[in-house]
């Protein structure tokens, strides 16, 4: 009986040695070991893309995968919406807490608040502009390199792209959401490289907000306003595949009449790439969810992780499109 007891104290004590950089309340594994389940909170961005929804389905299955217990929330593009997940995840003391956030700005209150309930947190995909020391650790790509290759392409093949042969490149940019990471570094890496060519010039730039439907508004009313665009830089695939609604609906031919160059290289966008109606598009891989679960473990553990974790990623061209479209898993 005694012997039983000092058995349970040592599971309880291990239970807690593990857990103790973050909730109290995880339980043992079901089968009575003191496998500990963690809890993870994630705070997703949206359903916006075609991206996103890779980034989700990689979360959940990851975490499935790892037998970590996922709590899930989608903030529909809205930061507050963001706030509020990850405070009702600090009530609810899971044992790490992951998000992608929706901009880099205005997070560190609730930040603050993790760290004060001693919960760690990892960020997603996307960075914040935030004292590093409120985080762990940052997953995800480096998207001033992702906008420098689609700027390197576009000067490389700037003698095509003069589509009107009128001496200068006129190209427009559809820019992800207003304050994002991702918005702001690729329009970044890419204005860095074309000041390559003088010929090279941004005429127009606006905000698509990542979605479809938000690319072709604003390709529409790009396309009323000039008739001498040679080029669309959009900021991910869905952006540039409602340009293509855009430029089709005006008589024009997509690749041709106007070169498109996209970030993201999901399957619509790749099918697009091969079929000729986007010229280059360079990758960013949504698929974190293992690379997460790992990070997550590592922090729980009380391991060192490094501050930051980059992404592989590669760029194509039609006709590198054609060769890798049936083994793409996204
Ligand atoms: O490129 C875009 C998505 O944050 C990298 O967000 C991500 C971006 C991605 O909506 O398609």
């Amino acid at each position: 009986m005694k012997k039983t007891l000092v058995a349970a104290v040592a599971i309880s004590l291990s239970t807690f040695a593990l857990t103790s950089c973050g909730s109290d309340d995880a339980a043992s594994g079901s089968d009575g070991s003191d496998d500990v389940k963690i809890t993870m909170g994630f705070a997703q961005v949206g359903a916006e893309s075609g991206w996103r929804t890779a980034n989700t389905k990689s979360i959940q299955e990851s975490a499935a995968d790892a037998g970590i217990d996922l709590k899930f929330t989608d903030a529909q593009g809205k930061q507050e919406n963001q706030i509020q997940a990850i405070r009702s995840y600090i009530q609810q003391k899971v044992d790490v807490i992951a998000f992608s956030p929706v901009v880099e700005t205005g997070f560190d209150a609730v930040l603050q608040e993790a760290k004060a309930a001693n919960i760690p947190v990892i960020l997603t995909d996307r960075a914040v502009d935030a004292d590093p020391s409120l985080y762990k650790t940052f997953l995800g790509s480096d998207f001033v390199v992702e906008g420098e290759k689609a700027g390197q392409w576009l000067v490389d093949n700037a003698k095509d792209s003069d589509v009107n042969g009128d001496g200068t490149i006129n190209v427009v940019q559809l820019e992800g959401t207003t304050g994002a990471a991702p918005a702001i570094d690729r329009a970044e890496g890419f204005a860095d490289k074309i000041k390559a060519d003088d010929s090279i010039e941004v005429t127009a730039s606006q905000t698509g907000d990542f979605t479809r439907d938000g690319g072709k508004q604003v390709m529409e009313s790009f396309l009323q306003s000039d008739d001498s665009i040679d080029v669309v830089f959009a900021h991910n695939d869905d952006m540039g595949l409602g340009a293509i609604e855009a430029i089709e609906a005006a008589g024009l031919e997509p690749g041709k009449d106007i070169k498109i160059i996209t970030i993201d290289a999901v399957k619509d966008g790749m099918t697009a790439l091969s079929e000729g109606k986007i010229n280059y598009i360079v990758e960013c891989n949504p698929l974190l969810g293992p690379q997460l679960m790992d990070l997550a473990q590592q922090v729980i553990d009380g391991e060192e992780v490094p501050a930051r974790v980059l992404t592989e990623e590669s760029a194509f061209d039609q006709a590198q499109a054609k060769d890798v479209l049936a083994d793409r898993q996204y």
